[in-house]
């Protein structure tokens, strides 16, 4: 009897002598070696919907800041969220079967583990970002997916991966009380579109704002989005740079927010001004940081950790306003990469509180959501706001007591609809910055005025294992090599303000080492000699 998954598989080999990982953003690697893992993630995709009875997962493939030569692939939970840690455990076991058989057995075996009917309904949404090898990928997955397990699939085309989040929860909620939007690129535009002009209820940005699209995805998709925002007379002027995805060669390339982020400075193509904001998406419009010279033509970052405060603070605000601030607590959460004077300026100027979480989205997520409203970013720009249901329902039936706390109250919902649920969205987080500055009426120069980062140093090294490195407390404490920590602790007790951490990259063969420290001669000079303790 003909056997579908194995025959789909015997079309997609698996390479020679090379071992898969779903890491902490699903498998990524050279595109030239992901075809038999993407006709694999067809099979999980598959499973995983039909262990959820047919709920719609997602599928989005896209290597996000790697360089254009690079492509990967990410599968989504029905709410948006990033699969299951138990699923990542059985994408890289699949990923690493040899032969069509093989793969076929193991396919079999999930099936029974989770008691999944294998002639029930399977649905998954897919889409990509604009890399050359996108398009071979795709039909690499499809085949898996459709003609080897026999699911139904929507292809979305090319997608941001926030918009490809947000048609999954869209498609689950569609009839339901909990329905999130329309699942189509316009019903996305409308309801940001929407959401933005009502959140700044006729403020105005001052200035305008220029959007480095990385030359990704996010540059088409920002192009129709402004067509759904108000009037650039009437709301905020935004200029579209680095978006050419014509030559696919070109992205991330010298531009976007993770050249902006590990450089400290503006893409060498801008031509922003003195006092003009900037911002930089990244390749798959997941991350956005902010950025401008000054009036010295001095570079001044405006991270993750500056959106987090700046949200955090303008949330609060609404919240007291509201009369609601006995009803809904807010809080933070970082990982150990947040600057200190950032976690420093939550804590004490803020009075809000503060969770620390391993490395990776999902984690600052996971820990979001255990909050009223959890207000999560990591340094490098990835990041949103999440609202728990109880606390939506209170703002929802909430009635106002006076006039003044009508407005914050119609402001705090709108503001609601304008963050992305589903996960951290460079366009949504934009717009929410805009409409926070509009209000305080504020420019990037008193943004960062808020407080004074400590100067940092972040370093690569390259170890021989770095699967030895094991960490514990958020990643900022080191278990293992024995005594490795004691060292650390007795550089960084030198220097003034210190703070530094050693940890293995989930995304690349090597260790990371950040350091912080009262000046830029210390935190250099401690980032060097915690690097040399690590080698
Ligand atoms: C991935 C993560 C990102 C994290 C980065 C750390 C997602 C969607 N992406 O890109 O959140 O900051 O890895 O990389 O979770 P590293 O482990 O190499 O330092
Ligand atoms: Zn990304």
């Amino acid at each position: 009897m003909a056997d579908p998954v194995a025959e789909a598989m015997s079309r997609h080999p698996t390479p020679e002598g090379l071992v898969y990982q779903y890491g902490t953003a699903g498998f990524r690697t050279k595109s030239e070696v992901l075809d038999s893992v993407m006709a694999r993630c067809g099979l999980i995709a598959a499973l995983r919907s039909r262990a959820l009875k047919g709920k719609w997962v997602g599928v989005m493939i896209t290597a996000s800041h790697n360089p254009p030569e690079d492509n990967g692939v990410k599968i989504v939970e029905p709410m948006g969220n990033m699969l299951q840690e138990e699923w990542e455990i059985l994408a890289t076991a699949i990923s690493n079967k040899q032969t069509p058989e093989e793969v076929s057995q193991y396919y079999q075996e999930i099936a029974e583990k989770y008691r999944i009917d294998l002639s029930s309904p399977a649905r998954a949404v897919v889409a990509r970002d604009t890399r050359a090898s996108g398009a071979r990928l795709l039909a690499a997955f499809l085949d898996g997916l459709t003609k080897g397990a026999g699911a139904e699939v929507k292809d979305y085309g090319f997608l941001t991966t926030p918009q490809l989040h947000y048609m999954v929860r869209c498609l689950n909620t569609e009839g339901t009380p909990d329905a999130y939007g329309t699942p189509t690129e316009k019903g996305y535009y409308e309801k940001f579109g929407a959401a933005f002009k009502n959140a700044l209820r006729g403020k105005k940005p001052s200035g305008s704002l220029t959007v480095d699209c990385a030359n990704g995805v996010g540059g088409p998709k920002l192009a129709e989005l402004i067509k759904h925002l108000p009037p650039k007379e009437e709301a905020l002027e935004i200029f579209v740079v680095n978006d050419n995805v014509i030559k696919p060669e070109s992205l991330n390339v010298e531009c976007g927010a993770d050249f902006v982020k590990t450089n400290q400075r503006a893409p060498p193509s801008s031509k922003a001004g003195p006092g003009d904001r900037c911002c930089s998406l990244d390749g798959d419009a997941d991350r956005v940081v902010y950025y401008f010279k000054d009036s010295n033509n001095m570079f001044h970052l405006l991270d993750g950790d500056r959106i987090a405060t700046l949200v955090a603070s303008f949330l609060g605000d609404l919240v007291r306003q509201s009369g609601l601030a006995d009803k809904v607590t807010i809080g933070v959460v970082q990982t150990a990469y947040a600057n200190g004077a950032a976690t420093e300026y939550v804590e004490k100027t803020l009075k809000l509180k503060v969770d620390c979480t391993p490395t990776g989205v999902k984690y600052l997520h996971h820990a979001a959501e255990k909050l009223d409203v959890g207000v999560y970013f990591e340094a490098n720009g990835h990041g949103t706001v999440i609202f728990s249901p109880d606390t939506l329902d209170t703002i929802a039936k909430y009635e106002p007591r006076s006039p003044g706390q009508k407005d914050a109250l119609d402001v705090l919902r709108a503001v609601i609809d304008l963050i992305n649920q589903a996960v951290g969205d460079a366009l949504s987080d934009f717009l929410l910055v805009e409409v926070v500055l509009a209000h305080k009426s504020w420019g990037a120069q008193e943004w960062l005025s808020t407080y004074t980062d400590l100067p940092n140093r972040l370093l690569k090294v390259i170890v021989a294992d770095r699967k030895i490195f094991q960490t514990t407390d958020a990643e900022r404490k080191l278990v293992k090599p024995d005594g490795l920590q004691k060292s650390i602790d007795a550089e960084v007790q030198k220097v003034r303000q210190g703070r530094s951490f050693a940890r293995a990259s989930g995304t690349e063969d090597a260790v990371r080492v950040y350091a912080e420290a009262a000046t830029r001669g210390e935190a250099d000079d401690l980032a060097r000699k915690v690097a040399e303790l690590v080698k």
